[in-house]
């Protein structure tokens, strides 16, 4: 057993424990009442699942074990010379539930390098993909390829016991995380660069890897990658990527199985899409305007003729938040610290801040008027050079991993049941309500 799993064996086997004492002593008690509208609004407040790996709060944001973005831009384990958190360390904090050392960080990239063998079929089957299929159709296809290297699947037909599932569990998930970013990677290169695909470097850390395959090899790029990874790494359960992990996963579907189907919810544009779409939006609107520095009046125009045209301002508003999400402000200190206000397109990006949030308030019906992370992600990758915004959400993805990866080894520990909530019908819900007049 390899020492990060022997090390979450420590972990997990007392937290059962103590959750199935918890649950047998309060397992009845009331926490939450459901209304009309939640049922038919997404179940938004409803809570409806446990995730100990982050905790997002509406105001301030995501704290993952606890910890806020901005301490853990300060706490975790950098790579030598970088000033950005190593996303091992967030992956470790998230299974773990501790603070890493430079070590443990050390461990997990060396584990993930042992495992980052992506078999030959997987490259084949992507070959045989028209030009034209979108990468992250691209991307679930893959993941899907590599199932059949799956451990759980392999013990589950040989008859493991159930007290096993968490083990063979972690190690598909640590293969699925260790191989993710070279297969992200192919997929642009083939897509993008004529097919002209890059090897692995194995002296480079996880992040590094991902940039250096990608074609991105600049300090700066592989300081972004690490930073990106981090902060798209986990938004607690309930958001359509992770959730669907989790809801598949409780069938006993491998981890193959369930990140390929939490990727198809992450394509979704009022998801994890919205960071192309954003990017696609701002070039349409310079485009029309025919300018690449719209002035705040030009830009307040467009998101009044976005609107009006029946369309949401890509980046903007959440299900959850209801301030700045602080990953849009971890990526606007990124830009302060490394690129300053000499970008048109970021410069861009921080004026529109500025005008949308009025316009959306004024709507009265958004929740929400401030950015999330998607509104800026694009444009610090176009930045560097990474122009093809269709590939963005396969970014997003890659990190996606850590954290949903992560929930659902704890899951198989926990042993969670098959997922089944209740649904209902307007006829019941007006008996319930004491509506039947308006029948
Ligand atoms: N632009 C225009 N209208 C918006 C809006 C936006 N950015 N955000 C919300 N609204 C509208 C909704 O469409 C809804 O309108 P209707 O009542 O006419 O249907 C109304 O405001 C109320 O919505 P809400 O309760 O504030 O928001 P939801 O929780 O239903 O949806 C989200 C949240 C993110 C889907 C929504 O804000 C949105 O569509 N944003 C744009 C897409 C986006 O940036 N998604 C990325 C989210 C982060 C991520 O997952 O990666």
């Amino acid at each position: 057993m390899d020492s990060l799993k022997e090390k979450f064996a420590s972990k997990a086997l007392p937290f059962s424990q103590d959750v199935k004492k918890f649950l047998k002593e309060h397992g009845d008690k009331v926490i939450s009442e459901v209304t009309v509208a939640q049922v038919y609004g997404g179940l938004k407040g409803v809570p409806g699942m446990v995730s100990e790996t982050s905790k997002l709060d509406p105001d301030e944001g995501i704290r993952f074990r606890g910890y806020s973005i901005p301490e853990l831009r300060d706490l975790l384990p950098k790579a030598p010379g970088g000033n950005e958190p190593l996303p091992e360390g967030i992956f470790y904090l998230m299974l773990i539930g501790e603070l890493p050392t430079e070590e443990d960080v050390a461990d997990v990239s060396n584990n993930l390098g042992r495992r980052a063998i992506v078999p030959l079929h997987v490259f084949s089957v992507l070959d045989k993909l028209p030009m034209q299929t979108h990468p992250m159709t691209q991307f679930s296809i893959a993941i899907m390829a590599m199932r059949t290297e799956g451990v759980f699947a392999k013990e589950y037909r040989a008859g493991m016991s159930k007290k096993d599932y968490w083990s063979a569990t972690y190690e598909d998930a640590m293969n699925l995380i260790a191989r993710l970013p070279r297969v992200a990677a192919y997929i642009y290169r083939r897509t993008y660069h004529d097919g002209n695909h890059i090897e692995p470097d194995p002296k480079l850390d996880w992040a590094a890897n991902f940039a250096h395959m990608l074609g991105y090899d600049s300090d700066e790029f592989k300081r972004l990658m690490r930073l990106y990874a981090t902060i798209h790494s986990d938004h607690e359960g309930g958001n359509v990527s992770a959730h669907t992990n989790h809801l598949v996963s409780s069938a006993l579907s491998d981890a193959y199985l369930s990140f390929s189907a939490a990727m198809n919810g992450l394509a979704g544009p009022l998801h994890g899409l919205a960071n192309q779409e954003v990017v696609r939006w701002i070039l349409k609107m310079r485009e029309e305007i025919g300018t690449s520095s719209p002035t705040k009046e030009q830009i307040a125009d467009y998101v009044k003729k976005t609107l009006s045209e029946g369309k949401v301002i890509p980046g903007y508003g959440h299900a959850v938040l209801r301030q700045t999400d602080p990953r849009y402000t971890a990526q606007m200190e990124f830009c302060k610290n490394y690129i300053g206000d000499k970008d048109d397109l970021i410069n861009t990006v921080h004026a529109i801040y500025e005008v949308v949030p009025p316009i959306l308030k004024s709507l009265g019906k958004v929740k929400n008027p401030w950015p999330n992370v998607d509104a800026h992600s694009g444009a610090i990758l176009l930045h560097y050079g990474l122009k093809e915004y269709d590939f963005y959400t396969v970014l997003f993805g890659v990190s996606r991993s850590l954290g949903v990866m992560a929930n659902m080894i704890w899951d198989r520990a926990l042993g969670l049941p098959i997922e089944r909530p209740g649904s209902t019908t307007l006829e019941l819900l007006k008996k319930k309500v004491g509506a039947t007049e308006l029948a």
